[in-house]
């Protein structure tokens, strides 16, 4: 990957601060260089050979991710915050054989015991002679991450170095990142915003990332108050989180740390208008909404020396086309005409692992259909919501209906369920669950217990309604926009 050549020149630059400690990009490659050499063991080359890696958001997540791809692997970042099954999904799914884990990590917990599965502490990795390292061909495989959608178990999205480095590229140049740029990291690290715009397009030009762990208010503020970052970027629950923050304090230092930043972004939901008015209001800095999604990386963004029009996701990136297309295929040219927006370019992904008919029916020849539902607007983008009421987003989370729904009704005394997402101020939409129980019932906490044993935080239902029966049609089909409705009406 180009990233390796580059970093060559900055060898004593720092890249990470990371548990209070300092590390140059010279540690990073020779690191790097020690895993990768670990990992191939006695082989060439892994030969795109799946690595999970559940590790830590510290120094040893980028020194494993760089080894991993150094050495010929496929890098699967994986969820923290997993539970059993969700874990048990993505290792048989890529028939991951090794995972790279932290010691403080509890593994042991939620990683299904199966033969053939190891799991190597990465504080044990202790090699200390580099071996010869293959070099690859950036249409390899590089990176796979699981995204919910129409399916009820998430989709893995396979990318290439190709696509990956296209990824980053586009970013460096649109956001002029430059070395003198520090940003704090509190994203998840098996999602593309965190991976690629907080993580790689930083180390990507030789500036510095300070590695804070999962997002905490009262830490990134302490951090914001007391450092000097110059790039910001979150999701809106985030910026809703920090607004709460600013207006119950007179931390003059905490507003100045905000202030002197020169860009701070946000985006993978929508931002309210009236949180970039606020955001305005209390910082003076206007912020840069931008659309994404895992399978292309980043396609459209305000501009940063121009317009930041809140309720819009500006143009299209360097190195990305996009269209917008009606019911029947018709290519849309009109301004305020809304249509399904279609992507093309070098960071659109590969395939859906394991997936040919899903891969298939997601592009239209090398156009990939985003699901997104779009219009242009006095030459800018604007998202109007998603073609499918079974995706919702929360906290910035991808999360299918049909997952909840099935998790829902493994339980033997729910009959039926429909799952949707409401409209809330901080969380973008919450998961809200219509439920019909057989004879027994369950109350609120059992339901709530229940879909905690399977199911990560961010996808439990914290809106539950227990009927009689579901809305439906005439055809006895569940109607989702009816039962969305029940919530809102209270
Ligand atoms: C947690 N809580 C929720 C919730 N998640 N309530 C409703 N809906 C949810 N989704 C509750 C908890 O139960 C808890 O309740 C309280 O909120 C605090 O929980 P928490 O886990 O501590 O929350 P917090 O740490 O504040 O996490 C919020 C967050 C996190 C926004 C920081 O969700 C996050 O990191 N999101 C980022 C996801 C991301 O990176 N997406 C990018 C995907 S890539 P109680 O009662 O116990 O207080 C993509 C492409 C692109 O989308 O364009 O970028
Ligand atoms: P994910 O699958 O988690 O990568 O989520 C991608 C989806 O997030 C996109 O298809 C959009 O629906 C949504 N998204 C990302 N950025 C924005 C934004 N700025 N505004 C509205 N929706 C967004």
């Amino acid at each position: 990957m180009k990233i390796f050549k580059q970093i060559e020149s900055y060898k004593k630059r720092i890249a990470i601060v990371s548990n209070n400690e300092q590390f140059t990009y010279g540690y990073l490659i020779e690191r790097s260089n020690l895993i990768a050499s670990f990992l191939l063991n006695n082989k060439e080359d892994l030969m795109e050979e799946k690595i999970g890696l559940l590790l830590n958001p510290d120094i040893n997540y980028i020194c494993t991710l760089w080894g991993i791809w150094k050495a010929g692997g496929v890098a699967v970042p994986l969820s923290l915050s997993a539970k059993k099954d969700e874990l048990k999904h993505y290792i048989s799914d890529c028939n991951i054989k090794l995972i790279i884990s932290s010691n403080t990590y509890k593994y042991q917990k939620v990683i299904p015991k199966s033969n053939g599965l190891n799991i190597i502490e990465i504080e044990k990795i202790n090699i200390k002679e580099k071996r010869h390292l293959p070099s690859i061909k950036s249409e390899r495989k590089a990176m796979i991450l699981y995204t919910s959608g129409t399916t009820s178990k998430p989709k893995g999205v396979v990318t290439t170095h190709m696509n990956v480095e296209s990824q980053i590229t586009t970013l460096v140049e649109a956001w002029e990142w430059n070395q003198e740029d520090h940003i704090p990291l509190f994203l998840p690290l098996h999602h593309i915003h965190g991976i690629i715009n907080s993580l790689s397009c930083p180390l990507f030009i030789g500036a510095k990332v300070t590695m804070m762990g999962p997002f905490d208010t009262e830490k990134v503020c302490s951090q914001v108050a007391s450092n000097d970052f110059t790039v910001f970027t979150a999701v809106p629950t985030i910026y809703f989180s920090l607004i709460e923050k600013l207006e119950s304090s007179n931390n003059k230092k905490l507003l100045e740390g905000f202030k002197k930043m020169r860009l701070m972004m946000s985006g993978s939901a929508a931002l309210a208008p009236e949180i970039h008015k606020k955001w305005k209001e209390l910082t003076g800095k206007e912020l840069l909404e931008r659309y994404g999604m895992t399978e292309v990386g980043m396609a459209l963004s305000n501009k940063i020396n121009g317009e930041k029009r809140p309720g819009s996701v500006g143009v299209t990136l360097p190195g990305v086309e996009v269209k917008i297309e009606d019911d029947n295929g018709n290519v849309i040219v009109n301004e305020g005409e809304a249509g399904q927006l279609l992507i093309k370019g070098p960071q659109v992904f590969l395939e859906y692992l394991n997936q040919p008919d899903k891969t298939k029916e997601s592009f239209k020849g090398n156009w990939f259909l985003s699901g997104d539902i779009v219009m242009l607007e006095r030459g800018y983008y604007k998202i109007l919501g998603r073609d499918s009421v079974d995706i919702i987003k929360s906290g910035g989370y991808k999360i299918s209906a049909l997952e909840i729904e099935d998790v829902l009704l493994k339980n033997t005394k729910i009959r039926e369920c429909a799952v949707v997402g409401i409209k809330d101020d901080k969380w973008g939409e919450i998961v809200a669950s219509g439920i019909v129980f057989k004879e027994e019932s369950l109350n609120i906490d059992e339901i709530t217990e229940w879909c905690s044993n399977y199911l990560s935080d961010y996808k439990i239902p914290r809106k539950i309604k227990i009927l009689d029966d579901l809305p439906k049609n005439s055809m006895g089909k569940v109607t989702k926009p009816a039962l969305k409705q029940l919530f809102i009406n209270k």
